[in-house]
């Protein structure tokens, strides 16, 4: 038989527990004191996520679970702007927990950097001008599914990518508040999440970017997204965002930001961690790491988002498509369909972006000449005149910048 003692201690642990399950779901648990120990309040995870998901669609797909990596399908990444339960989540590490925004703080110092200080969240919101800008994120390894021979990591189909409002200030005003020595080449992050063995001295990632990309209008520190608070699992309270680059820049749960006389050289900075061949090589071939490259601007890339891959219509109608295009150079000048395998190519409608850096919407209303099955693939084209390639591009050892045009099928009835 257990003791009082044991008894009152197991009743005050459930009580603790449940009143952070219900400070979680954001209000009481009525009938919480039933609800056997083992369980999980479902509200929690939205049915089928695990609780690690908080926030999240479960229409994600999700990859892995720890650390923790999910992408929506094409067709859930229609809207203008990504909601924010269905934007991507690349974590290498594990999130912080019992994130404090009242205590949340950011240092901003290094070699090239003319004093150290530090801002609470509440002064960047005051101090500095606030903007919101359209940005759109995509992990440098996105698509790495379809390379051959494969690369190991995250197998990403289409969805590691998204585009949202963020708001938040300039990192150029910030750096520039502390002062920026004439030597700055780079800027390097530190987050707040912990590395998977549990060893607090251990980085999980810390990347950055040149300085002349840093002092970009559009690289921001951010709070916000889609006005809401960002999502615990895409940063929260605050993080960079710097659209164009590798989502790997963007430096989730910031906390320190370095500015250096050399290139960052943190975790995952080096080897063949975001970085490619410098010149192409054959599929397969074995590189050394000082043949390889750090990924700077990410390739024009587009996405069919409507309708989803396997739709059906009947030949007497005209069948809409939609999507978006999205590249590191100043906008997208146009996107192109094709229904016969790159046999001939037709333009779609394009909407101008808000703002650099924001994917662009374009659209297509198409005919077709008899009943059966097709492709339909889209291709951009940037402001820099490089367009995407039909088949899979350059192969790499870790399988980054696959911006090959995206297909999707369709039978005609
Ligand atoms: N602190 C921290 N920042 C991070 C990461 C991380 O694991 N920890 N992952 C990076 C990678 S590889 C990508 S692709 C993006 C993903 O951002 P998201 O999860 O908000 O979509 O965050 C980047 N910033
Ligand atoms: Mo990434």
């Amino acid at each position: 038989m257990k003791s009082e003692k044991a008894k009152g201690r197991r009743k005050f642990m459930k009580n603790t527990i449940m009143a952070s399950f219900s400070s979680i779901v954001g209000m009481p648990i009525v009938f919480g004191s039933n609800m056997p120990k083992e369980l999980l309040p479902i509200g929690f995870f939205d049915g089928s996520l695990p609780p690690d998901l908080i926030g999240k669609s479960n229409l994600l797909t999700v990859l892995n679970d720890r650390p923790v990596n999910a992408e929506a399908a094409a067709h859930l990444l229609d809207d203008d702007l990504t909601p924010n339960d269905m934007f991507f989540v690349r974590n290498n590490g594990i999130p912080p927990v019992n994130v404090d925004v009242n205590k949340w703080s950011l240092t901003i110092e290094g070699e090239s950097a003319k004093q150290s200080k530090t801002y609470t969240l509440q002064e960047l919101k005051t101090k500095f001008k606030q903007y919101t800008l359209n940005l759109t994120l995509e992990c440098g390894g996105n698509g790495r599914s379809e390379f051959n021979p494969p690369a190991k990591g995250n197998q990403w189909s289409t969805g590691a990518v998204g585009c949202a409002a963020w708001t938040g200030v300039r990192l150029a005003d910030v750096l520039r508040d502390v002062g920026i020595k004439s030597n700055a080449v780079y800027i390097g992050y530190y987050g707040e999440d912990t590395h998977l063995s549990g060893d607090a001295k251990k980085n999980t990632i810390s990347r950055g970017v040149p300085i002349n990309k840093a002092m970009e209008e559009e690289s921001m520190i951010a709070w916000s997204m889609n006005g809401k608070d960002i999502p615990l699992l895409n940063g929260y309270p605050l993080r960079l965002v710097f659209g164009g680059y590798p989502a790997s820049c963007s430096g989730k749960w910031l906390s320190k930001i370095v500015i250096r006389d050399r290139v960052h050289d943190g975790q995952k900075m080096k080897g063949k961690s975001y970085r490619v061949p410098c010149k192409p090589v054959a599929p397969g071939a074995k590189v050394k790491d000082e043949d390889m490259c750090i990924i700077e601007k990410m390739p024009v890339k587009s996405l069919i988002t409507y309708p989803k891959t396997g739709a059906t219509i009947k030949s007497t109608e005209k069948l809409p498509i939609r999507g978006h295009a999205w590249t590191s150079a100043d906008s997208i000048s146009k996107v192109e369909y094709s229904i016969d395998f790159g046999g001939s190519w037709h333009p779609c409608e394009l909407k101008n972006a808000k703002n650099r850096y924001a994917w662009q919407r374009f659209s297509a209303k198409i005919p077709f000449p008899e009943e059966g099955y097709y492709e339909v693939w889209a291709r951009a084209t940037d402001s820099n005149g490089d367009r995407q390639p039909i088949i899979l591009p350059g192969w790499n050892p870790k399988g980054y910048l696959n911006n090959a045009s995206h297909r999707i099928a369709i039978k005609v009835i």
